[in-house]
């Protein structure tokens, strides 16, 4: 996979991305990542790349010209067409699905805004898919394209080893993950839980599943439709419940 990463400060995620599960990816051919900052396309004494907004107001717009040269010399430097992201708060907003469906891609341009934003003719013109990372406001699309290229990274065939697996990760069956737990099994904080260390794989499976559910009911309720719970699930997260390992904030 090869991710261009238009934007006024490059190093910045490409630096981010040489380091762990990314840089590894990298390493073992992988993924590809080249950064192209749109001052280079700029024109003039002052390589100007923005310019106040029409209408009045604070901040600025980044101009339309020297963002489409440079976006067109990402392009052209690889045969392969490319789905255009721009990472901006107006975007849908990013998750698991998104990111598994970013991941089979074998080419991503992300374009990161700084400033107010870029020229929507621009966006209108050039741009396939808008995305945002969050409900919050950040200053530049960076972080943002730091952020998918990460989630995607870990997708690719091979940038895990065994003991990283991917499959049991949060989000990836729509819940959040269990607790884990290692050595020592007595601690002044807490005992590890006794079934963790029976060797009975099933009732391992079951209570991480439990958990999950147990979670994901308290932490993130937006997750579960109890009306789409399995009978099974359902009565793991009701004994969860009755349980009371954690005080139940909602109820069935
Ligand atoms: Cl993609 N960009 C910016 N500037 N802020 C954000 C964001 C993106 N996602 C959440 N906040």
């Amino acid at each position: 996979m090869r991710v261009d990463v238009v934007s006024l400060f490059p190093e910045f995620v490409t630096q981010m991305s040489s380091h762990g599960v990314v840089g590894r990816a990298q390493e073992r051919g992988l993924l590809a990542i080249h950064g192209w900052n749109p001052r280079e396309y700029a024109t003039g004494n002052y390589r100007r790349v923005d310019e106040r907004p029409f209408g009045g107001g604070p901040g600025m717009v980044m101009l339309i010209d020297p963002l489409r040269d440079c976006l067109g010399a990402a392009r052209q430097a690889d045969a392969g067409p490319a789905k255009v992201i721009y990472l901006t708060p107006q975007g849908q907003r990013l998750n698991q699905a998104k990111v598994r469906d970013l991941a089979t891609r074998e080419r991503l341009i992300l374009l990161c805004g700084r400033y107010e934003g870029i020229d929507e003719r621009l966006i209108a013109a050039e741009v396939d898919e808008e995305l945002s990372i969050g409900d919050y406001v950040l200053s530049g699309g960076e972080l943002a394209a730091a952020v998918v290229i990460d989630a995607v990274a870990r997708l690719q065939e091979g940038a895990l080893n065994d003991s990283e697996s991917a499959t049991q990760d949060s989000f990836e069956d729509g819940l959040l993950d269990c607790p884990h737990f290692t050595r020592p099994v007595e601690h002044e904080l807490g005992d590890v839980p006794h079934v963790l260390m029976s060797g009975n794989h099933a009732g391992i499976a079951r209570w991480r599943r439990q958990q999950s559910l147990g979670r994901t009911w308290l932490r993130r309720p937006d997750l579960i439709d109890p009306e789409l719970l399995s009978v099974a699930d359902r009565q793991l997260l009701e004994d969860f419940l009755a349980e009371g390992g954690f005080p139940p904030v909602r109820t069935t």
